[in-house]
């Protein structure tokens, strides 16, 4: 199960908008950057931040890009070594 850390009506909406869009199970623990939440996730203070298990990844596109390849079934990216891969990101 993943754990978002965030508020509404920032970065943290690029999260919840992904999670739901891939059906994911995820609880969503709302604070604010720099409450000693935040900082207990990310060293910075800033959010949005995943867990997910003990591990945390920070910054929304690497939480999106990061759950975007763990669904793959969702379709929101391609294999990575392809052509279509590349181009998405460029
Ligand atoms: N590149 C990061 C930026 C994170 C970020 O700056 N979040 C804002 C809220 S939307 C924040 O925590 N601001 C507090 C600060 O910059 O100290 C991301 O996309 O997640």
């Amino acid at each position: 199960m993943y754990v978002l850390y965030g508020f509404p009506g920032s970065r943290t909406t690029r999260v919840t908008w992904m999670l739901e869009e891939i059906g994911a199970d995820y609880e969503f623990v709302a604070t604010r950057p720099h409450s000693k939440i935040a900082y207990s996730v990310n060293p910075s203070g800033r959010l949005p931040a995943l867990k997910v298990d003990n591990e945390t990844i920070i910054d929304s596109i690497a939480i999106c890009s990061y759950l975007a390849d763990c669904h793959p079934v969702a379709g929101f990216t391609y294999s990575p070594g392809t052509i279509e891969r590349a181009q998405m990101e460029s």
